[in-house]
């Protein structure tokens, strides 16, 4: 699990604070990013999968807060690719951020591109993770990030620390798979199995050889680093006869909260204080669904063990936790999801936006796309399956965003996404008239002003049946959470509830099954950023779209200049609208290779 760490200085960077000058010292590190295909058996089968230096999860990245990293990213794979640093701010630095036709155009195979990540305000556990096609699936890993140098936690310092990585398995080539689905309009393939740390474990067919295993010494305290890597679905963790305290989300710290399991959204990220202090020996720690959507129910056990060290006999098999919620349980984790609240002290301050200057209503919805409008009543032959946010399904560009916008190109966006749905309807209602149910495609972005006060409500909707929670997730900023409920958003009744002292700050989050979500932040990041569903499939099928946040008056509030050596976007296709069933779709890998 560990990186290869090649090499690293230190710098003197001087900042301007409170009208100040301080040195303070941040570290470079450098890293080099090999992908390449490598052969692993799962399930009794022997799969070719895209890995970052032949590990998996991939290499852990370790800095403390306010470093910079620099890691060179080699493609010998098959198919472009890009990497994200998925929470970190990058203030200015929107080069870096990775989503592919969004900020760069695919790294190809051959080819090589250094990303400078910038950390600022983050504390605690982040990952990276491919950001084009579904290739995240394997092209993932965790970054730790320490407290600065001469300053510590929130909390009683740990023994130890132990990086847990929850993935999801798929059998055969993914992306070809999905390729397919989107063009035939079909359900997207759905995971085979609950990784930990790379493995499926004792609940899986030919897996309880390769079981992950961790030593734990009894009377100490550890630092669990918990990263949902899952491509599509939220997780409920627990492990056996003990109770976990959970102290930051997100690279932020929290209140923390004693609880005997946890739900985490794919692309969240969790630190958890473990004290082993139950009798010796052998404890499961278990990955299950947490399922809102009416369809697929993938009833796997993902699994680990947790093995005290000592002299004692254990004979029996591990022991399995007892307080798991079943896939099912909304109820348990709305009451988890609800216990999270900021530290919110004189240490860790936070600054909710109170004068909103820019105010959103967002409904993410289930749609059907028409290949043929005159058609479109035809069950099956003319639709395909699509998602939304005010009703526009996003398109990639064949230019990245962050090209045309920096060089003025038209042509690939345009900047009408709309901060209000323009038809209101009972969002939450099961029977809706079939004209709601169809939706449209485009490349639509929303322009932010410097510094901005930017609340947003995101609504979910029962259309197409296909009510479920959304994990929204943002580039370029972490935002408050002020609120959360269910059924249709009330702007007179609901804003009273808001809890403006101690909301969670987070880069990632769920709008509940039938209900909303509202959040807040000041955009004070200028650049070019993507939001979006963070379930893969609802991304692909166009619940995402983009902030372009204009510079302030500064070059110190500006985008900063690119690098020299960005990847060439050399797709031929210009239109547009790039339809999802075309074989002109950029997310399809053969338009990368
Ligand atoms: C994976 O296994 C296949 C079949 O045995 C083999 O042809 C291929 O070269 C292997 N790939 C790698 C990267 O080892
Ligand atoms: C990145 O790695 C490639 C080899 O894959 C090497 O040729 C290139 O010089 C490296 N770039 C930097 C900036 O180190
Ligand atoms: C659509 O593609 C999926 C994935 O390849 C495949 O399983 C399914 O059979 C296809 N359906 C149709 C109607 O072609
Ligand atoms: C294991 O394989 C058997 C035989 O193919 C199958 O019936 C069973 O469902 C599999 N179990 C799991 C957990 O995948
Ligand atoms: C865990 O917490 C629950 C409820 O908070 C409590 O009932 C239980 O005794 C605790 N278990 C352990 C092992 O501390
Ligand atoms: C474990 O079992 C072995 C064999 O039964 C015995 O010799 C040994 O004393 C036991 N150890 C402990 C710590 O109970
Ligand atoms: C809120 O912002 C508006 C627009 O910038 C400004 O006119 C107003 O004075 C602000 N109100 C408060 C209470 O700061
Ligand atoms: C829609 O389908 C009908 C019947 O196949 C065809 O006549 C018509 O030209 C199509 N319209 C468009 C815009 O493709
Ligand atoms: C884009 O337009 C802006 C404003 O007109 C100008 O300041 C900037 O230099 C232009 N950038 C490029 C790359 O042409
Ligand atoms: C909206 O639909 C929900 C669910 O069917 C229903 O409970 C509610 O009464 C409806 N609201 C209005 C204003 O019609
Ligand atoms: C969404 O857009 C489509 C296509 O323009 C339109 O047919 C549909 O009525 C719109 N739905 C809503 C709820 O605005
Ligand atoms: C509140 O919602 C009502 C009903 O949807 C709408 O007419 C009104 O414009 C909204 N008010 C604000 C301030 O958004
Ligand atoms: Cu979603």
């Amino acid at each position: 699990m560990e990186g290869r760490y090649i090499s690293w200085q230190t710098i003197l960077a001087c900042f301007f604070l409170l009208g100040q000058f301080l040195w303070v010292r941040a570290d470079v590190h450098y890293y080099d990013f090999t992908l390449k295909e490598m052969n692993v058996t799962k399930l009794c089968v022997t799969e070719s999968i895209l890995t970052v230096n032949d590990l998996f999860p991939g290499p852990v990245i370790r800095v403390h807060k306010g470093d910079i990293l620099y890691v060179n990213v080699t493609n010998k794979g098959d198919y472009g690719i890009t990497i994200h640093w998925h929470g970190v701010k990058q203030p200015r630095n929107p080069w870096s951020d990775g989503p592919v036709f969004i900020t760069q155009c695919p790294i190809l195979p051959g080819s090589y591109f250094t990303y400078e990540v910038i950390f600022s305000e983050e504390e605690g556990t982040l990952w990276w993770h491919a950001h084009s096609d579904w290739t995240r699936a394997t092209v993932h890993g965790a970054i730790v990030i320490l407290p600065k140098e001469g300053t510590t936690f929130p909390f009683p310092k740990p023994d130890a620390e132990e990086v847990i990585v929850l993935g999801s398995w798929y059998k055969g080539n993914l992306n070809a798979e999905v390729n397919d689905a989107m063009a035939n309009g079909s359900d997207i393939p759905h995971s085979r199995g609950w990784l930990i740390n790379g493995e499926l474990g004792d609940f899986a067919n030919c897996s309880s050889e390769t079981t992950y295993r961790w030593s734990v010494n009894y009377g100490k305290t550890y630092l669990l680093r918990i990263v949902n890597a899952v491509n599509d679905d939220q997780l409920f963790f627990a492990i056996a006869n003990h109770n976990l305290t959970i102290v930051g989300l997100d690279a932020a710290y929290i209140k923390p909260i004693a609880t005997s399991y946890v739900m985490i959204s794919p692309g969240q990220t969790m630190d958890v204080l473990l004290t082993a202090n139950r009798p010796l020996g052998q404890y499961y720690m278990v990955s299950t669904q947490f399922l809102t959507e009416s369809a697929y129910m993938n009833m796997d056990i993902g699994s680990a063990i947790i093995e005290y060290t000592g002299d004692y006999n254990f004979s029996s098999s591990p022991i399995f936790p007892d307080r798991l919620p079943e896939a099912k349980d909304v109820e348990a984790a709305m009451r988890f999801t609800g216990l999270i609240r900021s530290l919110a002290d004189e240490d860790y301050p936070i600054s909710v936006p109170l004068n909103v200057t820019m105010k959103m209503f967002i409904v993410v919805s289930m749609n059907y796309l028409c290949r043929n409008r005159t058609y479109c009543d035809d069950p099956t032959a003319h639709k395909i399956i699509a998602s939304s946010m005010n009703n526009i399904s996003w398109a990639n560009p064949t230019v990245d965003v962050l090209e045309a916008y920096y060089g003025n190109i038209s042509g690939y966006y345009t900047t009408d996404f709309p901060d209000r749905p323009l038809v209101m309807y009972n969002f939450t209602a099961k029977d809706k008239d079939d004209d709601v149910a169809i939706t449209d495609e485009a490349t639509k972005v929303k322009v932010l002003n410097y510094n901005e006060s930017v609340e947003i409500v995101f609504q979910g909707t029962d259309v197409i049946g296909g009510s479920g929670v959304h994990p929204m997730h943002m580039h370029g900023y972490s935002f408050y959470v002020v609120g959360m409920g269910q059924g249709n958003f009330n702007n007179e009744t609901d804003p009273l509830t808001y809890n403006l002292i101690d909301p969670p700050k987070a880069n990632t989050f769920i709008v509940p099954k039938s209900g909303w979500l509202a959040i807040r932040f000041v955009a004070d990041n200028p650049g070019v950023w993507f939001w979006h569903c963070h379930f893969d499939r609802h991304l692909s099928w166009g619940m995402d779209t983009v902030f372009i946040v204009k510079n302030g008056e500064t070059e110190e509030t500006s985008i900063r200049p690119p690098p020299s050596d960005m990847p060439a976007c050399i797709f031929s296709k210009h239109d547009i609208s790039i339809r999802k069933w075309d074989d002109n779709n950029a997310g399809d890998d053969q338009d990368y290779l």
